[in-house]
């Protein structure tokens, strides 16, 4: 069975973008794998050190996981910094990457912006950090956004350093598994994870700027949909947002350097599970006067229940952390297995 491993942030409002390019996948992919969601909060320090309410914060991500549809009973949820063994892990991982791997980073060089040598450490090494939450679990798969390909690279990229530096090791103590690289086929530790990135919403982009990815970050609340928004907020946001005068295309050629409009119609593929050419089918020849409230009930139809389901889910506090106490108990058996074995292939003293 394939082993999923994701996670998301604890640093803001959590928005369409985060929605349809992660969490709507990690809800569908519980049918077929063994699944971890985690809250990466260790990630969190790496964009501001210091926050009034990274618990809380924490405790919001968990509710949109399970208001989404996440069973934590069947698969497990919980908050990174629970189980140390992720930070254990990527301190070796930093030892095993070159500076040269993070520093080629896009989201690196965007967030770092041009004071490089002052943004901290732990921005410049989160990629580390994130091989780590995915092959602590030997996870298979990993559903991300687009935003995250270049990070799942590196992750195999380490994985493959790792496997090829202790493969003697790894054949001595005969915990390798065979896996195909290429034309090769070699033994390794840790498996080459393979990304789940795809369909018409692996990149949504700001409602206000086709060629910027929606994020919470922004400062303008009119660049995203948050998942929290009411109906109001949800028909505001989408009729305030930025298009060009044309009516929509019968063919996806036509939406070739309309960025604002293939965002909305990649939006409403995304909520309505149809691929981007069957949205233009429905819609050829429409202006966005008609489009735009399509799309917005459309929005509030998929998103108010979730909001609403979030809401009750927040109320009660110690289910929640009671969720989060289990899952990291259970992350925290897997993680400490692996450990023990990477402990061993590395040569650390245990006994
Ligand atoms: N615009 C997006 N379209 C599709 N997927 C997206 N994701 C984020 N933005 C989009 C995916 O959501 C998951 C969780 O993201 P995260 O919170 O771990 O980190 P992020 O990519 O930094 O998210 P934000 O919202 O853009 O935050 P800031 O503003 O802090 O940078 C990931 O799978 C991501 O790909």
């Amino acid at each position: 069975k394939p082993l999923v491993f994701s996670g998301v942030q604890p640093t803001g409002n959590l928005h369409l973008g985060n929605y349809l390019g992660a969490i709507k996948k990690f809800v569908a992919l519980q049918e077929t794998s063994d699944c971890i969601y985690c809250v990466v909060d260790l990630h969190s320090l790496t964009a501001q050190l210091v926050y009034e309410d990274l618990a809380d914060q924490t405790r919001s991500i968990t509710a949109a996981f399970l208001a989404s549809g996440i069973d934590p009973k069947k698969h497990i949820v919980f908050n990174q910094s629970r189980v140390m063994q992720h930070a254990e892990l990527a301190w070796i991982f930093n030892c095993v990457a070159r500076i040269g791997w993070m520093n080629r980073m896009t989201q690196f060089k965007d967030k770092a912006g041009k004071d490089r040598e002052n943004a901290s450490l732990g921005l410049l090494a989160y990629p580390s950090l994130m091989a780590a939450d995915i092959l602590l679990y030997r996870a298979t798969h990993v559903p991300v956004g687009e935003d995250q390909k270049q990070h799942l690279e590196l992750t195999r990229d380490i994985a493959q350093k790792f496997n090829n530096d202790f493969s003697d090791r790894i054949a001595a103590l005969g915990v390798g598994v065979e896996m195909q690289v290429g034309e090769e086929t070699v033994n390794g530790y840790f498996p080459l994870t393979e990304p789940v990135i795809g369909g018409p919403a692996a990149r949504i982009m700001s409602l206000r700027d086709g060629s910027k990815k929606m994020s919470k970050s922004d400062p303008s609340d009119l660049s995203r949909i948050n998942l929290t928004d009411d109906a109001d907020a949800i028909s505001k946001k989408i009729r305030k947002a930025k298009t060009d005068p044309e009516a929509l295309p019968s063919e996806l050629d036509g939406l070739a350097s309309r960025p604002e409009a293939e965002n909305l119609v990649g939006i409403y593929a995304g909520l309505a599970e149809m691929s981007k050419a069957d949205v233009l089918k429905e819609f050829a020849g429409q202006q966005f006067s008609v489009f735009k409230p399509a799309l917005a009930d459309l929005a509030v139809e998929k998103l108010a229940p979730i909001a609403s389901e979030m809401r009750r889910i927040s109320d009660d506090r110690a289910y929640v952390d009671a969720v989060l106490r289990d899952g990291g108990e259970r992350a925290g058996v897997l993680a400490e297995a692996t450990m023990k074995t990477v402990r061993d292939i590395i040569g650390l003293l245990q006994s």
